[in-house]
């Protein structure tokens, strides 16, 4: 159990930076027994962006190359687009680094098994940044579930919907490229949805999947010029879990209407329950002899992690559940424990992505390898 304050570096300053330095921020405020950490050093490329990143975002220093700072400090965040995920995590974790990881683990199932291998190797946790498991009403539908109250499982429905690309002239990004991004909906949205399924329901044995790309190719901001989008814009798949339960899958980024719309849908011989991100407060649960669903509503001190923020009926966003997997994570980083979702859940995730773009090739069912 370390006392003294753990000193973090992280590489990426961007969105998710934002959102993990904003839980370092809150930490302190809200969680009494989280560990001490310093916001040591950012990591990034461009030193005037570092400068205004580090200051904003409340950084002691910066580094424009990782390789000088996984052994200098006591816990690496991985921030960068999906390419960079493999290379400073595996070197931070041969370091004795532990290691969190923003989703997919990685572009490729072989980085990925790289990625894994390196964590089962190491002594230190190696998280993998799937932060949906942290809702409150996420973590009280696996009670539900493991405790039988919805009975035996039949269905399992997810679907995270995004409208972002739907106009052809969006810009280019590095989601858009297979090389840096791996997959485009299909990794960036379904990694998501595929970690609940397991986490709620369980591992998928085999599925069909499909990928689209509507756009093949975009602007690129501030030049006169087009790239192609080697990525999928929208993926669907149905999956069959190991355990019996039916389930299917969809993400796109061209749900017109539609921002961030990620929705889990369970069904059991006794009762049902449905989640969207949209009202991430709010459980609907259909009761065994109910007639009709019930909305639970997700703020009371005995709901998980609820008793560290306001009280009941006083609702909490999406930036909370980085707070959550942040105290979950660092903890275990400071009490030498286990964290999860590690890098094996990440590998598991990337089977099914890898399962689906294999479906799409072949135009078959596959099993999840
Ligand atoms: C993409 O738009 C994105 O930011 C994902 O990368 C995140 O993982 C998801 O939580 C919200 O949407």
């Amino acid at each position: 159990m370390t006392t003294e304050p753990l000193d973090i570096g992280v590489l990426g300053y961007k969105f998710m930076g934002k959102a993990h330095a904003n839980a370092f921020a809150r930490l302190p405020m809200f969680f009494d027994d989280a560990p001490e950490l310093n916001r040591e050093v950012v990591v990034g490329r461009d030193e005037e962006a570092l400068a205004e990143a580090a200051d904003s975002l409340g950084f002691s220093r910066t580094a424009t190359d990782w390789r000088d700072v996984i052994d200098e400090v006591d816990v690496f965040y991985n921030l960068g687009p999906n390419h960079v995920h493999s290379e400073p995590s595996i070197a931070a974790l041969e370091a004795g680094t532990p290691v969190f990881c923003e989703k997919p683990l990685a572009p490729t199932l072989d980085d990925a098994q790289s990625m894994a291998d390196a964590a089962a190797e190491a002594d230190v946790p190696a998280g993998i940044a799937f932060n949906y498991r942290f809702i409150p009403a996420i973590q009280y539908a696996k009670r539900l579930v493991e405790n039988g109250e919805l009975g035996e499982i039949r269905h399992f429905r997810g679907r995270y919907l995004q409208d972002w690309l739907t106009d052809p002239e969006a810009p280019w990004s590095w989601r858009n490229d297979e090389e840096m991004a791996g997959s485009g909906a299909l990794g960036d949205l379904g990694a998501h949805t595929v970690d609940l399924a397991r986490f709620l329901v369980g591992d998928i044995e085999e599925l069909s999947g499909h990928l689209r790309t509507f756009v093949d190719e975009r602007p690129v901001e501030g030049e006169n010029e087009t790239r192609p989008v080697t990525v999928d814009d929208a993926y669907s798949a149905q999956v069959a879990f190991e355990n019996g339960v039916m389930g299917t899958l969809e993400a796109t980024r061209m749900a017109n209407g539609n921002k961030n719309n990620h929705t889990i849908e369970i069904e059991g011989t006794k009762g049902s329950l449905r989640f969207s991100l949209e009202r991430l407060n709010e459980l609907e649960l259909l009761r065994e002899g109910g007639r009709g669903y019930e909305t639970i509503l997700m703020t009371d001190p005995e709901d998980p992690y609820l008793d560290h923020w306001w009280p009941p009926g006083h609702v909490i966003g999406w930036e909370h559940t980085f707070v959550h997997e942040n105290y979950e994570f660092l903890s275990a980083v400071a009490d030498g424990g286990a964290y999860e979702p590690g890098f094996a859940d990440g590998l598991a995730v990337q089977r099914v992505l890898d399962a689906v773009e294999r479906s799409d090739d072949g135009r078959e069912w596959v099993a999840v390898e």
